[in-house]
């Protein structure tokens, strides 16, 4: 992609309504603008790592079994009335009426319709288990949307959603959830503890927040330190098998969300050293909260006995629009977004020292298609712009390799690599570049 091409409205000033980083980052590198108050409009840089952040949520999604489908994020309000949500949710529920009077409503989460789309098509324990999910956009009028897209009033959720026959195969079933967002976050580049939960409008008794601590998050949490050297399931977990033993191996440590916190029992399992008391940020819920909407909407299936019985469900969150702003909060420094590979916008960013050269220009493209060849996403900076401000808006925008060409170094045959993690340069011919990135660009993009 060219950048004289591309739409990349960056700022220079800090908008003064932004108060946390990943907020501010977002802003002036052009990710997003502001459209009201919690809605923003994705912008062609931003949009491009939030289909990075949903691709790899889909991808460890349907590692652990769950399907994907496509609801509509206006529903109706009757169904809403069968599970009896329609007058509890309050106002934080965006309501419609369409031309004919009917009342509406854009979905602030989907119990309720999957539970009807469930309900038409099974029939048998036989069918069962199911995990259906699909990643879309959720509208709720939040009392104090802030800090940009972590709360937003439109967000992007990926939720899923739980059928089983019994109690234990719903647990089952939570498991897998359970360990895919600990792969899920990992795989993000983030660390995220599971916490005891509290359930609100969802429901239920059994539910973890998976929490990424950062200074600026919004939920205040208490764990046990040894959490935070837990790495993440790999790659060969089975997730047909018993997942039980990798669940409590992180359960059986005290972790909670401020709701849930209980002084005397933290006091007493944890010691004093390994307590930590820290903020975090929200990334993903799971709640169990059996058969709450089946029973409630009729959501029945033939057991082997030949009795029905109400499915036991559960649902899983994951909160992808807010993602990346926990990414950001993890990954930046004083001069902009740092992109772990697996989210980054580009792969390579080029810069051209003397667009308008002949020789630099054609340096440049070769540079650009080569990469392009091997499947490496390229930002080409051919504008006219002064090489300062190149350089710091390559910063800005967090491009992980940094490729500049300029008239002298070319004459030598050489090409400077700059990596944006640590600042570090080299200088090396650009065959050599081009297969240095190749290299660096797979293992970034290799799953564990
Ligand atoms: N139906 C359940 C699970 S699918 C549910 O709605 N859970 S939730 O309310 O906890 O939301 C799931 C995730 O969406 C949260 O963990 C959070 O990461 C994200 N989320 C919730 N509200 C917002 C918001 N206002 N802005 C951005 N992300 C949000």
């Amino acid at each position: 992609m060219r950048l004289s091409r591309f739409y990349l409205p960056v700022l220079k000033e800090t908008p003064a309504e932004a108060t946390i980083i990943s907020h501010q980052l977002m802003l002036r590198a052009g990710m997003i603008r502001q459209q009201g108050a919690g809605i923003y409009a994705w912008l062609p840089l931003g949009f491009r790592v939030l289909k990075k952040i949903e691709q790899v949520v889909r991808e460890e999604q349907d590692r652990a079994g769950a399907v994907e489908l496509l609801m509509p994020t206006i529903q109706q309000a009757d169904l809403w009335r069968e599970s009896g949500r329609y007058d509890a949710y309050g106002k934080e529920m965006l309501r419609i009426t369409d031309r004919h009077d009917r009342e509406m409503l854009f979905g602030p989460t989907n119990e309720e319709m999957i539970t009807e789309i469930f309900r038409a098509g099974v029939r048998s324990y036989k069918d069962l288990p199911k995990l259906l999910y699909h990643i879309q956009w959720k509208f709720r009028d939040e009392i104090r949307p802030r800090f940009g897209v972590m709360r937003g009033r439109e967000f992007l959720m990926k939720d899923t959603y739980s059928f089983d026959i019994d109690k234990d195969e719903a647990r089952r079933s939570y498991n897998r959830m359970f360990i895919a967002y600990l792969r899920t976050f990992a795989r993000l580049g983030l660390k995220s503890i599971p916490m005891r939960a509290d359930t609100g409008p969802i429901g239920g008794d059994l539910s973890h927040e998976f929490i990424v601590l950062a200074d600026t998050g919004e939920s205040e949490v208490f764990c046990d330190r040894d959490l935070l050297d837990m790495p993440a399931p790999d790659i060969n977990v089975d997730f047909e098998g018993d997942l039980q033993s990798l669940v409590d191996q992180r359960t059986v440590h005290y972790a909670a969300t401020d709701e849930m916190h209980d002084v005397e029992e933290f006091e007493q399992k944890v010691s004093s050293e390994k307590r930590v008391s820290a903020r975090g940020i929200e990334v993903g819920h799971i709640f169990n909260f059996g058969t709450k909407y089946s029973k409630a909407m009729n959501a029945v299936v033939m057991g082997p006995d030949g009795k029905e019985v109400a499915a036991e469900m559960g649902s899983y969150g994951i909160g992808v629009s807010r993602l990346i702003g926990a990414l950001i909060e993890a990954f930046h420094d004083e001069q902009g977004c740092k992109w772990p590979v697996a989210v980054a916008p580009f792969h390579v960013g080029i810069i051209n020292l003397k667009a308008g050269d002949e020789a630099v220009d054609g340096a440049c493209t070769d540079l650009w298609r080569q990469l392009e060849s091997q499947n490496v996403e390229v930002i080409y900076d051919d504008t006219r712009s002064r090489a300062g401000e190149k350089f710091a808006r390559m910063d800005l925008i967090g491009v992980p390799y940094q490729i500049t060409v300029g008239p002298r170094g070319l004459k030598e045959g050489i090409v400077e690599l700059k990596l944006r993690i640590d600042g570090s340069k080299q200088e090396l011919s650009p065959e050599a570049a081009v297969n240095f990135i190749k290299e660096k660009i797979a293992e970034g993009l290799k799953v564990h």
